[in-house]
């Protein structure tokens, strides 16, 4: 976890914002939920602050205070550096984290004012969730604001066992990345319920029953596999939301004062105690090269004498 200075800078009785990390797979609806959350928060008289960090997008359905398309051209970075497109998003974000200081600046300037920041990330997630980039921007931000994912899931494209087993896979992979409190949002709701993922997490005998027409090799891979998964699923918030008719959006900001205080409870002091240690550390160090230096000089003056 990496601390940065604007964490020390911030008095803990400041208001902070809660910050929200929309991260999911390809076309989930990462996007269409930000404008949705957006325009929820206008509503309700918070207007949030808004960071797109997904360069290669070409609309943006709400309008960005931040956005990574005013800094760095994706194409020309595809251009310049003879990168393909995924390549090409990579090295956007790469060059964007390297000015993330004057974004972290930005944004204490108006975290006073403010209840949320919602974070809009690359459709293709690994490029966020596994580079050293997403780490950089995650950490620099859970140092100093609540943070929360909001992992976005196709709800009807996620409807087959073996599809929904490798999405909470990906989902708790996350998890133990970024150790940031995780809301489940499954999106989509106006296509299909969730209520069958719903009842897959807490009933393993109705996921083992949907298993029982898969005859594969999978099928106990995926039945040993979703046993592990029953720890993981009992530490989540899961909410069902369309982005598109906006149902759900009060049961997903419950869910997110949720998240917050585990934040609060679990990850700030863990977060802490990192800082803490890392001083120590340092401060034993220099004392041992005091003590070195210290012992050179009494050599150097025995010689002299
Ligand atoms: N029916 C329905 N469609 C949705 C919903 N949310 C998003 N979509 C549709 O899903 C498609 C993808 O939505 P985006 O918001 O672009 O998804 P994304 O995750 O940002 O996509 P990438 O950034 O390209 O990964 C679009 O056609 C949206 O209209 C929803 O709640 N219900
Ligand atoms: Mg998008």
């Amino acid at each position: 976890m990496a601390s940065t200075s604007t964490s020390a800078s911030v008095p803990p009785s400041h208001k902070q914002p809660t910050v929200i990390f929309c991260i999911g797979m390809a076309g989930s609806g990462k996007t269409t939920f930000m404008q949705r959350t957006n325009a929820f928060l206008h509503g309700q008289g918070k207007p949030p602050y808004v960071i797109n960090l997904d360069p290669a997008v070409t609309h943006l359905p709400f309008t960005a205070n931040i956005d990574i398309r005013d800094t760095i051209n994706y194409k020309e970075v595809m251009k310049q550096y003879n990168l393909g497109p995924n390549g090409g998003i990579l090295t956007s974000l790469n060059l964007f984290t390297t000015k993330f200081d004057q974004v972290l600046g930005l944004i204490a300037k108006r975290a006073p004012t403010l209840d949320y920041i919602l974070l809009d990330t690359p459709g293709q997630i690994e490029i966020f969730t596994w580079s050293a980039s997403g780490a950089i921007i995650t950490d620099a931000l859970a140092a100093t604001y609540p943070c929360a994912v909001a992992y976005i899931i196709d709800t009807p494209r996620t409807t087959n066992p073996a599809t929904f087993m490798s999405n909470m896979l990906y989902a708790c992979s996350i998890l133990y990345k970024t150790k940031l409190p995780f809301v489940l949002v499954f999106n989509k709701i106006d296509v299909v319920s969730h209520e069958f993922a719903v009842q897959w997490m807490t009933d393993f005998e109705t996921f083992q029953q949907a298993l029982k027409n898969d005859t594969s090799y999978m099928s106990s891979l995926m039945n040993s596999m979703s046993l592990v998964l029953d720890e993981f699923y009992q530490h989540l918030r899961v909410v069902g939301v369309s982005a598109v008719t906006g149902e759900g959006m009060e049961e997903f900001f419950a869910a997110v004062d949720e998240a917050v205080k585990e934040y609060k409870t679990e990850y700030q002091p863990e977060m802490e105690r990192l800082i803490r240690e890392r001083a120590l550390r340092q401060e034993r160090e220099q004392q041992i090269q005091l003590t070195n230096l210290m012992n050179d000089m009494d050599i150097h003056q025995e010689q002299n004498k």
